[in-house]
């Protein structure tokens, strides 16, 4: 297949990359190194220092022999987008191209506002591009779990069946997102549907959770393929951020009652995932919707494990509840459907003690790199 990446540099976007490459797809991916000048602007960088996209490319190719094309532009800058993808001619598109930082769109007007037109804008303008150069190409869309929040009901998979004053339809399942980078993600939703219903798109939207994991199949080649990897409050995903702590002898940060409760998964059923996806395109006029998770934890669950899995290391871990920075229930329902991606084949890789040790020894590296002052939340959400 022709796979083309947006936001090709990203946590998650470099190691899909690596992986489709791997198994013989022609891949290009596009970045304009948001991300990266994120990170230094509000002291975010990630623990390892990772080459930028053609060095990263010129080690793959060395440590596995496959190419990665790369093009460094601004998806949310229409004609840069245009003129790629009508270059490439894609088979299957894959839309990481978004500020992926809830406490970042959180923090101020500047953050909010470029959180908002990087996000939309970039999903708008891939929309026209594959209307007006490659209607075939089948859409894989990024999206959030975060999308629908923790309403107080059952979530299903994308779509809710109502039953009104007799009649029914199926419409898609309430959104309620807890943070503007969230509330983008719904907005991205309504906006593929739109363009799925008057274009006849092909799209599969990802509802994913927080994603945690470090090493791939590929970054075990070389350290210089590993993905960025955050620990700190604006970009480091929770658990994460609780292992670099853990090894660090930082006490775990668990945001107010620790019971929020999230479906995370491993970064390499994120692989598995995009890759079932990818080889099984909807139906023109099909807006697909999975949800991306493979098990689900309360933070005070997490913290647990983490503390366990730091027991095999000899770490004492200590844990320690501070004040919510976010708005967000802390004790809540939570049943959220995911059948789809298991029914298409997803074998999970479950957050055991050893998966989690490992983890901590690959951490423990690079624990010169540790900058203690990234740790403490600084954002609030009010
Ligand atoms: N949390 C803590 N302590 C911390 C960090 C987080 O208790 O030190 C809590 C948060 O309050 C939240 C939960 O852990 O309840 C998850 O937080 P997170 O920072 O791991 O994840 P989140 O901000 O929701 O966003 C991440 C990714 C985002 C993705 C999302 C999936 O950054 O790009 O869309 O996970 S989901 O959460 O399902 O929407």
């Amino acid at each position: 297949m022709k796979i083309l990446i947006l936001g090709g540099d990203g946590y998650l976007g470099w190691p899909t990359a690596m992986h489709f490459a791997s198994r013989g797809d022609e891949v290009t991916v596009v970045d304009n190194y948001l991300r990266r000048n994120i990170a230094r602007e509000t002291r975010s960088e990630a623990l390892m220092q990772n080459p930028n996209l053609h060095t990263r490319c010129d080690v793959f190719e060395e440590a596995t022999g496959n190419q990665i094309d790369v093009r460094i532009g601004d998806c949310a800058d229409y004609r840069t987008l245009y003129t790629i993808v009508d270059k490439v001619k894609p088979d299957t598109i894959i839309h990481y191209a978004e500020q992926p930082s809830a406490p970042y769109s959180m923090k101020g007007y500047d953050e909010a506002v470029l959180t908002f037109n990087n996000n939309l804008t970039s999903t708008f303008n891939l929309i026209w591009a594959v209307i007006q150069c490659v209607p075939q190409c089948h859409i894989i869309k990024l999206g959030t779990m975060g999308e629908y929040g923790t309403p107080n009901i059952d979530i299903e998979e994308g779509w809710l069946d109502v039953e009104h004053k007799g009649r029914k339809q199926k419409f898609l399942y309430p959104r309620q997102a807890g943070s503007l980078y969230h509330t983008t993600k719904v907005l991205d939703t309504d906006l593929l549907w739109f363009y799925v219903r008057t274009h006849d798109l092909k799209v599969t939207d990802l509802m994913q959770g927080p994603v945690y994991g470090l090493s791939t199949e590929q970054s075990l080649l070389d350290d210089r393929l590993l993905p960025n990897f955050h620990y700190d409050d604006i970009f480091g995903t929770v658990v994460n951020r609780f292992l670099v702590q853990a090894i660090s002898g930082v006490p775990l940060t668990i945001y107010g009652k620790g019971g929020q409760t999230r479906g995370y998964l491993n970064l390499r059923d994120t692989l598995q995932c995009v890759q079932l996806a990818a080889d099984s395109a909807p139906e023109k006029g099909e807006l697909r919707i999975f949800n991306q998770f493979t098990e689900q934890f309360s933070v005070n669950e997490i913290a647990e494990r983490v503390k366990r899995a730091g027991k095999l290391l000899d770490l004492t871990v200590e844990l320690r509840s501070i004040p919510n920075p976010r708005k967000e229930l802390e004790n809540h329902y939570y049943n959220p459907s995911h059948h789809g991606l298991l029914d298409l084949g997803l074998e999970p890789h479950y957050m055991t003690d050893d998966v989690l040790a490992e983890m901590l020894e690959t951490i423990s590296r690079f624990k010169h790199a540790i900058d203690p002052e990234m740790i403490s939340p600084r954002v609030r959400w009010s």
